[in-house]
């Protein structure tokens, strides 16, 4: 059996974020060691090649001694109530004052030097963050981005100097884990269900989520969705809708004969000037520019990102459209929520239907909210992956359901039925990890298949 000696920091967790918290106690010259709860976790290599010498746990936690370590850092794929951490449940860390068991941006907030604009939601925290730090850049603030987005929070701190603002994506994970935040400007923008298998519930996931408001100056929550307002009053609270915009909140409105972003009764920008469509785009550009100007960018600097943001990849993504058939890549779609976002600005936008493919992990979640706009717009759903059952039973009285027994025989059977108008969308509402390394290599594949296949006799 392993012990942690006296004192030591204890990192739990060998991916990005467990190796950028090593690089960021390495540099400090913490004393520190290594457990991952696999046997050959992927960044092992990596690390033993960055710090060698430094000891490192494989395996189980009940395995390992922890009771001496000082702080226990955890990566956000760690669930804080992983067998083997329970002693340490409650505990306080003398030297902090705070739980003794943190993640990684506890240690993220000591050290920032600027102010944090953090964005949490069930869905579009990418490209929100995205666009934010694109009209922070607008603006000629010097602006870093990361966190949940992938670039490590903390390697935020050590790359980027003399930072002005920190922009940061933060899942319900790393919430958990961070007794207060105390972020210049926090924003929830939806809740749905996900990671239920971690959370218990849904109380217990926006739970996780409403700590983005620990300690905030100021915070922008949806209008539509109640879930994402703070229970605890906040200083300053701003408000945006789809809808037509209530006293002073962010909306929608009819001006000048077309559909307007506003601000109360200030017309900002017209909705078709946006290089996004759909509905959710509105919600998300206008939570955008309600962060925004709290933060004190310039209008036109805002509108400027929001006229020319592509989208980011793997979200609704355009790949090729072949013999009248639009091939698109969702593949960060990864709850029924984000499919349901999916669906609902694909599907008005269709000649023909709409073939979906979906499967994976669902993480407990409910897939029956599917069905009725699958009812409505699909063709048929080509189903494939650990979940592709529950996904079945749902769906199969609202359209044809086929099954196939991966990606690249899902798209091959999609080829085979589509028609000219229809479009094939990879919108999974499941994560990848039963056959993917993750929601990136499921978007690649998706689009190197149809590259292969398909694309260059249409091209
Ligand atoms: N794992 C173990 N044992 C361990 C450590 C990890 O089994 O001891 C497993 C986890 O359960 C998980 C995987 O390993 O399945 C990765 O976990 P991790 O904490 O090592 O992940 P990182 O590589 O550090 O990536 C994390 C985020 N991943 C998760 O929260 C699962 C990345 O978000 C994020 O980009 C990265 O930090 C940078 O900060 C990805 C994600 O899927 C995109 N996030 C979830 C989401 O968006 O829904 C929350
Ligand atoms: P996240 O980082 O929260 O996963 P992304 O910006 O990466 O968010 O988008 C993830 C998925 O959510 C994409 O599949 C996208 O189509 C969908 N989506 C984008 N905006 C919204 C919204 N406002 N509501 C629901 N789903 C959305």
């Amino acid at each position: 059996e392993g012990r942690v000696p006296p004192g030591f920091t204890l990192v739990v967790g060998l991916g990005l974020s467990g190796r950028a918290i090593c690089r960021h106690l390495a540099r400090r010259g913490v004393a520190f060691m290594v457990a991952d709860t696999r046997e050959a976790p992927p960044g092992l290599d990596d690390f033993r090649a960055a710090h060698p010498g430094v000891a490192v746990h494989l395996g189980p936690l009940q395995d390992l001694d922890l009771m001496e370590a000082g702080e226990v850092v955890l990566s956000p794929g760690v669930d804080p109530q992983t067998p083997g951490l329970e002693a340490l449940a409650g505990r306080v860390n003398p030297a902090s004052g705070e739980p003794r068991l943190v993640g990684e941006i506890a240690l993220f907030v000591r050290e920032a030097a600027a102010p944090i604009a953090a964005i949490t939601g069930s869905n579009a925290k990418s490209t929100v963050t995205t666009l934010v730090g694109e009209m922070a850049q607008e603006s000629g603030v010097k602006v870093a981005v990361g966190g949940n987005l992938g670039r490590p929070a903390l390697d935020l701190l050590d790359e980027v100097g003399d930072a002005e603002l920190y922009v940061l994506e933060l899942s319900s994970f790393q919430l958990e884990t961070t007794p207060r935040l105390g972020a210049e400007c926090a924003l929830f923008l939806n809740l749905s269900e996900d990671h239920l298998d971690r959370h218990g519930d849904m109380p217990g996931y926006r739970a996780a989520k409403l700590a983005i408001f620990r300690g905030a100056h100021h915070a922008v929550v949806n209008a539509d969705d109640p879930l994402t307002w703070p229970e605890d009053e906040l200083p300053v609270l701003d408000r945006f809708t789809v809808g037509p915009p209530l006293d002073n909140e962010w909306g929608v409105a009819s001006h000048a004969g077309a559909d307007w972003l506003m601000h109360g009764e200030r017309a900002l920008m017209p909705v078709a000037a946006m290089r996004l469509a759909g509905h959710h785009h509105q919600a998300n550009a206008l939570a955008a520019l309600a962060m925004g100007h709290r933060l004190g960018f310039p209008l036109s600097s805002m509108r400027k990102v929001l006229e020319r943001f592509p989208g980011l990849p793997h979200r609704s993504e355009l790949v090729a459209e072949v013999g009248g058939v639009r091939w698109i890549n969702d593949s960060k779609g990864t709850n029924v929520g984000a499919t349901l976002a999916a669906i609902a600005g694909l599907g008005p936008t269709l000649e023909g239907r709409l073939i979906l493919l979906a499967g994976g992990v669902g993480k407990g979640a409910d897939f029956a909210p599917l069905a009725e706009s699958l009812a409505r717009f699909g063709r048929e759903a080509i189903l494939f992956g650990s979940d592709a059952g529950r996904l079945e039973a749902a769906l199969a009285g609202a359209l044809p359901v086929t099954r196939s027994a991966d990606l690249s025989a899902a798209l091959a059977r999609a080829a085979a039925i589509a028609e000219p108008g229809d479009a094939v969308l990879l919108s999974p509402a499941c994560a990848s990890l039963d056959q993917f390394a993750n929601y990136q290599a499921r978007g690649d594949a998706f689009r190197d298949w149809v590259h292969h296949h398909l694309a260059q006799e249409g091209a």
